[in-house]
């Protein structure tokens, strides 16, 4: 584990997500060009792909393949950069900015933007139907991985995480609201992306549980130092200002708990995430350290 060459493998996956987002994904062609213009623009931006990645790794993890689910894990990521667009809209955070490049409204125009979310997250599912169907997994597993992208996006997931979100921007909340609005925003489809993984991969019930729990340590302990890079982070590296959460006025774990209970929140979720995958070989060594990574990232 500690010969793990964390670097390399992410740059590694990126490259493979990248490859399969660039070959899957329509070229801006026709009369809806500028939809599709805009939709790459925010597909290709910089992501660190960290969806698709955690996908294919937990595949593996259960002995599936990375290119045999490149379709689902690119579809993870299409749902994420729609909401990424959406998020950044007047109507919603109003950023004109995202990893350092303007956002896809303040290049394309509002209107554009919206439908380029849009045509993300319909075509997502679209990757996971024909495009897994093509890599003859069978009907029913993939209506399977349907039901838990469905949830982990809609208003059981991520939706409904960013409603509470927005109602609660002038709202006293405690920390279990904040905790319930995370666990739904940004930990909703981290986890259904190591779910998905491990279904698609050949995991067994058990498998599958282990890594979704993985998964919701993960996606909570990377919404809470998340919260604590818009402290204490690298701002150059993230294309954002320095406190801008706190500007404006969003709920963050630092906030609410202060920076050390914070610090202590994060560490627990890793050692949780690292607690999931004890009974795991090698194999899970991406998982333990990605986990591992969040403590110490500065972007
Ligand atoms: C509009 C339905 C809808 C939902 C938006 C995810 C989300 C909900 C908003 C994003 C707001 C935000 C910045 C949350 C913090 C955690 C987070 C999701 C960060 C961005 O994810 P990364 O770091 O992004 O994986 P990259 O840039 O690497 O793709």
């Amino acid at each position: 584990m500690n010969d793990f060459n964390l670097k390399g493998y992410l740059a590694e996956r990126k490259q493979m997500v990248d490859a399969a987002l660039e070959r899957l994904f329509p070229v801006p062609a026709g009369l809806e060009k500028s939809v599709l213009e805009a939709s790459r623009y925010s597909l290709f931006a910089g992501g660190k792909r960290l969806r698709p990645i955690l996908c294919l790794a937990a595949a593996e993890v259960v002995g599936g393949t990375p290119e045999s689910i490149l379709p689902a894990a690119c579809a993870l990521e299409m749902i994420h950069t729609y909401s990424l667009i959406h998020d950044d809209l007047p109507a919603m955070d109003n950023d004109d900015f995202r990893r350092g490049k303007p956002t896809c409204h303040k290049a394309f125009g509002e209107a554009i933007a919206i439908l380029a979310g849009d045509a993300l997250l319909t075509e997502a599912f679209g990757f996971i139907a024909e495009g897994q169907m093509q890599k003859d997994f069978p009907a029913d597993k993939l209506l399977k991985v349907i039901g838990i992208v469905v949830k982990a996006s809609g208003y059981r997931g991520m939706v409904g995480g960013q409603v509470i979100d927005l109602e609660s921007e002038n709202q006293a909340v405690d920390v279990a609201t904040v905790e319930y609005m995370h666990i739904h925003k940004t930990g909703a489809l981290l986890s259904a992306s190591l779910e998905v993984g491990a279904l698609l991969g050949g995991g067994t019930e058990e498998q599958i549980a282990i890594l979704t729990r993985y998964g919701q340590h993960f996606g909570l302990a990377f919404q809470i130092t998340d919260d604590i890079l818009d402290i204490e982070g690298d701002a150059a590296l993230m294309g954002k200002t320095p406190g801008s959460d706190i500007a404006k006025n969003k709920k963050t774990y630092p906030v609410l708990l202060g920076m050390t209970r914070s610090k202590e929140a994060a560490l627990a979720h890793v050692k949780g995430a690292m607690e999931a995958l004890s009974n795991f070989d090698e194999k899970a060594d991406p998982l333990r350290a990605i986990a591992q990574y969040l403590l110490v990232r500065k972007a």
